[in-house]
């Protein structure tokens, strides 16, 4: 048996509900060593990594590593939400019951960390002094050591944040176990693997994989699934996937914050990251906040607050270049510290490419590897097979984001002007439309969706549903998730504008009407300015849309025939959507009367425009 307790004086950790809860979990997991983790140990392991082999130098202070071939993503129906109570279960969450995931997690993970060293990693997913640091505490146990380095760039990590706890007590307890990654069934019946956030034990147990989005635990099990719980538990906040960034006309000095869910693949990262146009940038700074969560909460003065409770980004590789998203190719350069993993590398020359990174592959294929490490030079005549696997990330932290704003550590958060929501949908959502009621605001987050990808995924034409981009992180039921919504932005009594954006509408022979990319600044500070009463619009069924006076369009390359039809309202196509809508929240238990009315209200609307 290993020496729990030696290990955690010799770190100082002395929050004795901690000590309690790592003693426990290493007498189940079985571990040989423990190391309790700072920040500061980011040099000494990233050492010990590349001395392994589990990370391969990528550049002067750039590190690379590949994830086990069957364990490349989030694995939606291996997640599940587990609590005590039969009510926490809702359409997409995958509820279980609380005791029977704990028993069965606990037996999988049962001496299944022989032989390893179980690293103790504090964190926190807030600013310190952050209004909800309550909720935001939690200590991650591993035994994966790219999985440190990966929680050090994402998490602030410490143990000052475990002992100087209001609540010794109020921290999340994750334990993340690897498993024998080539024996674990992975995608077929007699899968092995389990990912739960045992939501009302404030436990996370998550055994079959060492890839981020299932492994890092601060994130979307604590950041999202678990704080969603919480949020509703405590009754002040919201914790969504969530994009945050900032406006400042240096013009007016006028400065708006805007927060956003988009179902993935819909452009969030590179909103988040974005810059002003070029034509704009002499009047507009944008600063970046974060990429893919916020919490919302509303403060004295009767606004909303929103918090990223990151350090860092998870990004997608994947098409990041200098025209999508500039400040992410910025972020991730000599000495940023930033992991690359599932990318294409070439050990004799440390670098790294995926696809989108340029227009084509490196000509010269000498020691060029693909994500598997298979030698592209030895590929088959006509293997057009990614280089990169398509969910390849970067892994950096947000004070390498050049534009990252100057108060992202504020704990007090940043006020909320405008929340939105996006979908990649090619036709039907034009370029921006504001809604100011609250309950139908609500109802477009509800009823957001992207079109499916290809046809596996759903239904030709038809969206796939994914409320507030939520629909993996929900951690109980989705009309619980409405009324809780309704109550928490319902109190502020200077509350935030809603707006439904879309940058993919396409033309016939499939080219897409908006420019997109940075030029999307322009949808946004129309929206700003409306709430402001700067412009006025024109309203429709569905929402407020700008004239074309009102947008500012200087330096935009579009047709006439394009803007016309991105800021009009093709209303058949919508009664259309209206009939799938109303299919879609009849699933939902408990659902407001609202959110009905905003639905009945909307459907009236486009049928009296007739
Ligand atoms: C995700 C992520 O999978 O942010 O959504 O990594
Ligand atoms: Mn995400």
């Amino acid at each position: 048996m290993v020496d729990v307790e030696k290990a955690l004086d010799e770190a100082g950790l002395q929050n004795p509900r901690v000590r309690e809860y790592v003693a426990q979990w290493a007498a189940v997991t079985q571990p040989d060593r423990i190391e309790v983790v700072s920040a500061a140990d980011d040099e000494r392991l990233l050492k010990e990594a590349v001395a392994a082999g589990e990370l391969l130098p990528a550049g002067e202070g750039r590190y690379y590593s590949r994830s086990y071939f069957k364990d490349t993503a989030r694995s939606e129906e291996r997640t599940v939400v587990a609590t005590s109570r039969e009510d926490d279960k809702g359409v997409y969450n995958n509820w279980k019951p609380a005791a029977e995931m704990t028993e069965l997690l606990t037996e999988r993970m049962r001496g299944a960390s022989a032989g390893k060293t179980m690293y103790v990693i504090p964190y926190l997913m807030a600013p310190p002094g952050s209004p909800l640091e309550a909720y935001a505490a939690g200590v991650e146990l591993t035994d994966c050591r790219p999985v440190v380095l990966h929680m050090i760039r994402m998490s602030r990590v410490g143990v000052d944040y475990l002992n100087d706890l209001e609540d010794p007590d109020s921290f999340v307890r994750a334990v993340h176990v690897t498993g024998d990654l080539p024996n674990l069934g992975q995608g077929t019946p007699d899968d092995q693997r389990y990912f739960a956030t045992v939501a009302d034990d404030r436990t996370i147990l998550h055994y079959g994989s060492s890839y981020g989005g299932n492994a890092l635990l601060g994130k979307i099990a604590h950041g999202l699934r678990q704080a969603c719980y919480d949020g509703r538990e405590s009754g002040i906040f919201l914790a969504e996937q969530f994009m945050l960034l900032g406006i400042t006309d240096k013009e007016t000095g006028k400065r708006w914050h805007v927060a956003g869910g988009f179902p993935s693949a819909s452009g969030k990262t590179n909103l988040a990251m974005t810059l002003a146009p070029d034509a704009l940038g002499d009047r507009y700074r944008v600063d970046f906040y974060g990429d893919d969560i916020a919490w919302l909460w509303v403060g004295d003065d009767g606004r909303v607050y929103a918090m990223n409770p990151e350090f860092g980004v998870f990004g997608v590789a994947k098409d990041t270049n200098e025209k999508t998203n500039p400040t992410a190719l910025d972020s991730i350069g000599d000495g940023s510290g930033v992991i690359f993993t599932n990318v294409a590398y070439n050990p004799q020359t440390e670098e790294v490419w995926w696809e989108g990174k340029t227009k084509n592959p490196p000509e010269d294929v000498t020691g060029w590897q693909d994500w598997k490490g298979e030698l592209i030079s030895e590929r088959e005549e006509g293997d057009t097979s990614p280089w990169a696997h398509p969910n390849s990330r970067f892994t950096t932290t947000l004070a390498n984001v050049p534009n990252v704003a100057a108060d992202f550590e504020d704990p007090k958060g940043v006020p909320v002007d405008a929340i939105i929501f996006g979908g990649r949908t090619s036709d039907r959502e034009p370029l921006v439309r504001a809604i100011t009621d609250l309950a139908e605001g609500v109802y477009d987050g509800l009823t957001l969706g992207a079109e499916a990808t290809f046809a596996a995924e759903g239904v030709d034409g038809q969206l796939r549903y994914d409320p507030m981009s939520m629909r993996p992180f929900m951690a109980y039921a989705e009309g619980d998730y409405a009324a809780h919504w309704l109550k928490i932005i319902g109190a502020a009594t200077d509350g935030p504008i809603f707006a439904h954006v879309n940058w993919f509408q396409r033309g016939e022979d499939g080219h897409f009407r908006w420019p997109g990319y940075r030029d999307n600044l322009r949808a946004l500070l129309w929206l700003c300015r409306y709430k402001d009463a700067e412009v006025t619009g024109r309203q429709t069924p569905v929402g407020v849309l700008p004239t074309k006076e009102e947008l500012e369009l200087d330096g935009v390359e579009i047709t006439p025939e394009d803007l016309d039809i991105i800021l009009t309202i093709d209303r058949e196509r919508w009664q259309q959507e209206m009939t799938f809508r109303e299919a879609h929240l009849k699933q939902f238990d408990r659902l407001p009367e609202e959110i009905w009315e905003a639905h009945r209200r909307v459907s009236a609307a486009l049928d009296a425009d007739a």
